[in-house]
């Protein structure tokens, strides 16, 4: 049975003040029966941890380096997300691929890094909007699969969450039947490549202009597990209701 994860991802967005946002999504959720994941930027991880203070909510990073250690100005590495308490990190953000370049194997090499510091990658996939209406979503969903994800794949060591790339930030949602469509390819890839079991383990979430309003058919939806939340991760008067929908 694979427990069901909302996952906020703050983006380029919060400063301590924003922490109040912790303490308010806690009070609506203080035992979720989920899996309750916020993502940071870098400089509010340790702080977000303290104010946590439980594992109800569990804290993530945004993207680390495959390297752990060196002389990488301005880069975080998976061990210093984890040495900040973090138990997760988003690899393969489509706004990492296309902002710096990130290739299906620096993704690779990324989750690798992350699997080293213990850390459960969240590893993003999805199509523009010209793969899409060039008829290319599932055979560049199989790439970036095949590309990004690593070959000791398990239930407890990574996420991977279908965003594709026009639905994000923009409002536009992906049609419920092609949510479904794709997640179903994405687990039918999954077993092929790792077994029924293994596959049946790892968890595969939405993400894409999710909201309140529209969370909850979208995880009635056919192997969704739950949703990697932009915007509507931001206060917890937004996040707590998709969370509730799970
Ligand atoms: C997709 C998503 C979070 P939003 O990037 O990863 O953002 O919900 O704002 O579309």
């Amino acid at each position: 049975m694979r427990r069901k994860l909302a996952a906020g991802n703050w983006k380029m967005n919060g400063t301590r003040a924003d922490l109040a946002q912790v303490d308010a999504l806690l009070k609506a959720h203080p035992a979720a029966s989920v899996d309750m994941v916020l993502c940071p930027p870098a400089t509010l991880l340790a702080p977000m941890v303290e104010r946590a203070g439980t594992c109800a909510l569990e804290v993530g990073g945004q993207y680390c380096h495959p390297n752990q250690t060196g002389a990488h100005t301005g880069d975080v590495s998976a061990k210093m997300i984890a040495d900040a308490g973090a138990r997760y990190v988003i690899t393969g953000h489509s706004e990492r691929r296309t902002d710096h370049g990130e290739t299906n194997a620096d993704v690779l090499d990324q989750t690798l890094a992350a699997w080293d510091a213990s850390l459960t990658a969240i590893v993003c996939i999805g199509e523009t909007l010209e793969q899409r209406d060039t008829g290319q979503t599932l055979t560049v969903l199989a790439s970036q699969m095949v590309g990004s994800v690593p070959e000791a794949a398990t239930g407890a060591n990574i996420v991977i969450a279908y965003e594709p790339v026009w639905a994000i930030g923009t409002g536009k949602v992906a049609s419920l039947d092609k949510i479904a469509e794709v997640h179903d390819f994405m687990r039918a890839e999954l077993t092929d490549r790792f077994g029924t079991q293994t596959a049946g383990a790892i968890r595969l979430l939405y993400g894409g202009s999710v909201k309140a309003g529209n969370a909850a058919e979208i995880f009635a939806t056919s192997n969704v597990d739950g949703a990697l939340v932009g915007g509507a991760s931001l206060t917890a008067a937004d996040f707590a209701p998709i969370v509730a929908a799970l």
